[in-house]
Parts: structure tokens; sequence; C-alpha cells
């Protein structure tokens, strides 16, 4: 009897779980953001927290790469605008983790997953920056592939993620030309200069299509985060896109990109190019890359060293507490 009871309540449970997931779906589908305090299943937020802190964390890695390059920029105005550029990512962020914070993760607890190297964050902050070129690469390329994903990020279903991401579209649109400008000056420079930039071009290429994930077929993620419209293009057709941009702008720079089978394809109206080695990918992101331990380490340490103002602030919010409730 009594189990008999239980398979009703069961079976109910999940007829109506059934109804509340189709209602669910049927808001993503007429493009009604997916807000806070909404419903959703759990699988939905499990790969948004997924997501958007692998996001976050990409943009406070991302910081380093171009950090220890401060000190060394060529005049003052190129150092102000990296400046501006590095503290833009801090705050990209800080936007990412409060979004992903709305789905009821903590901040101590994401950050907790980097430093332990549970958490992944993107592949293309692995490799190390070797010459002031490549601060004109990473903006170019890696800015430049950041924004054609994250274009499409402002019309993800989830309401805090997108509305987070129209901000940082800006700021990102900035930073690619700003690394253009890089470029283009190094490119009209001394012959050392041309070399530079060619130099950076070459080790960013790789990597930069490497940012996109996995092949359409190998990508675990896709379909379903397309079907929840988190995702709205596919990793193949993103990368694609960005070649087609990539291969003409690189001619402005009268510099040339690393592949021998990049070739304009008038019948898809689009470039061909070489295939990615993905072994290379899969080993930096199982944490195999040139910088993958040197980049947390770099986290693990700012973490630590931020205990005494996170301790502090709590003190200076309690205090503030207390003095409003005795008033
Ligand atoms: N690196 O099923 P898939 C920036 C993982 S920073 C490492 O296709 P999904 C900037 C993936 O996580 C902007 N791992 O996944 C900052 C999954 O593993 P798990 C960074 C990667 O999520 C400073 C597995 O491979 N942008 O702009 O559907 C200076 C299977 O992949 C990578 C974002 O984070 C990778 N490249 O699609 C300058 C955008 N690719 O989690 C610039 C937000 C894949 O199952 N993220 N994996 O263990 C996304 O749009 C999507 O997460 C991705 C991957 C397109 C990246």
């Amino acid at each position: 009897m009594q189990v008999n009871a239980l398979f009703l309540y069961t079976q109910r449970f999940d007829m109506e779980t059934d109804a509340i997931e189709k209602i669910f779906q049927q808001k993503i589908d007429e493009e009604i953001k997916i807000e806070p305090k909404d419903w959703m299943p759990e699988k939905y937020r499990q790969t948004l927290i997924r997501q958007i802190s692998q996001h976050a964390h990409s943009e406070i890695v991302g910081m380093l790469p171009e950090g220890g390059w401060i000190k060394y920029a060529p005049t003052l105005k190129r150092k102000a605008i990296l400046i501006a550029k590095v503290q833009d990512e801090a705050g990209h962020g800080l936007y990412l983790y409060s979004a992903a914070e709305t789905l009821g993760i903590d901040y101590l607890t994401m950050m907790e997953q980097l430093v332990s190297g549970k958490a992944k964050y993107s592949s293309i902050f692995n490799y190390p920056s070797l010459s002031w070129a490549d601060m004109g690469a990473i903006g170019w390329l890696v800015d430049g592939a950041a924004i054609l994903n994250q274009v499409m990020l402002c019309r993800t279903s989830y309401g805090p993620y997108a509305r987070a991401m129209v901000r940082i579209c800006k700021e990102e649109s900035f930073h690619q030309r700003q690394g253009f400008d890089i470029l283009y000056t190094l490119s009209q420079g001394t012959d050392e200069q041309k070399a530079m930039c060619q130099d950076a071009i070459n080790r960013w290429w790789w990597p930069s299509l490497m940012m996109f994930g996995p092949k359409d077929e190998a990508s675990t993620h896709s379909d379903q985060s397309m079907n929840w419209k988190i995702k709205r293009k596919s990793n193949d057709e993103l990368r694609g896109q960005f070649v087609n941009m990539i291969a003409e702008q690189v001619k402005v720079l009268g510099m040339t990109l690393p592949d021998p089978d990049l070739k304009w394809n008038e019948e898809k109206n689009s470039y061909d190019f070489g295939e990615i080695n993905w072994d290379e990918f899969w080993n930096v992101v199982k944490g195999n890359g040139p910088c993958n331990k040197q980049r947390i380490e770099a986290r693990r340490k700012a973490h630590e060293g931020g205990t005494w103002v996170r301790e502090a602030a709590l003190a200076y919010a309690d205090k503030k507490k207390n003095k409003s409730k005795a008033a």
C-alpha cells in the first residue's frame, strides 16, 4: 500500500516536472530570458555555473600574460592603454562571478575550484607572452576570437549572463582595436619590428583557433546548450567566422598566417584552413601546457595575499551593520 502511494506520488511528481520543463523550454523558444528566481532544470543551472565560472576564471587568468608587460610598454600612452585593458579584464571577471553567484554558488567556492586546479579556464592563457608584439597579437587575435563568441552570448538565454556580456563586448572591441594598432605600428617599422610582428602572429594563431573549443562532433555540451540557447552558434561555426575575418585583416598588416592550407573556397564562400593539433589542445586543457602551473600558482598567491582584504571588508560590513542596528 505504502509502495503504491509512493509510486503514484513519484509518477505525479514526474508528470509535474515534465510539465514545468515544457513551460521552461517554451520560454526559451519564445526568447523570454530566464531570471535567477525562475524555475530551471538543475542541469541548466549546473551548465551555466560551469560555463560562466570558466569564463570568469579566463578573464582573471587572462590578466597574467599581459600584466607582466605593463612595465615594459614602449611609451607612456601604450602603458596607460595596457593598464586600462588589464583593469577591464578584472572588471569582466567580477561581472561574471556576480552573474554566476545568482545561480547559487559563491565566489570563494569558485576561486577554490580555480586554485585547486579543478576548474577549467581558456586554454589560450597557458601560452607565454615573449615579446611586446605579443600584446598586439593577444589583443587582435585572442580578444578577436573572444568577441565573436561573446557577441553570441549577449543573446544567451540566462538574463544576468546576457546583460553582463553587453558591457563586456563594448570593452572587448576596444581591446581588439588596440591590439591591431600595436601590430600595425610594428608592421610599418624596421625589419626587426616586422619580424617581431610576424613571429607573434605565428605563435598565437593556432592557440587562438583552439579557443573556440573542440570540433562540433567532439563537443560534449553543444547540443544541449544550443537547445537551451545558452550557445547560439557552434564551435566550428564561430571558428570559421573568425578565420574569414582574420584572413582578410592580416593582409592590411602585410603579414601572413602560419597555415599553408589556408585558401579561399569560392563554393563555400569562406576560407578553408588546416587541421588543428587537437592533441596539443587537450594536453593544455588537461593542465600540461607551457604555463599552466605558473598561472595557477600566480592566482593562488593572489588569492592568499588577498585574505586580509576580504577579512577587513567583512569586519567593516559587520561593524556598519551593528552600528545601524544600535541606532
Ligand atoms: N579551453 O563541449 P564543449 C577573454 C572544454 S577570455 C579550455 O565544446 P562548451 C580575454 C569545455 O569546458 C574569454 N577548455 O564545451 C581575457 C568542456 O570541458 P568540461 C573566454 C575548453 O562549454 C583576457 C570540454 O572542453 N571566453 O576574452 O559547450 C585577455 C568540451 O567542450 C576550451 C569564454 O570563456 C578551451 N578553449 O563550449 C584577453 C566564453 N574549449 O567543462 C581576452 C564562454 C572547450 O566538460 N564559454 N573546453 O570539463 C563558451 O562559450 C564555451 O564554454 C566554449 C566551449 C565555446 C569555450
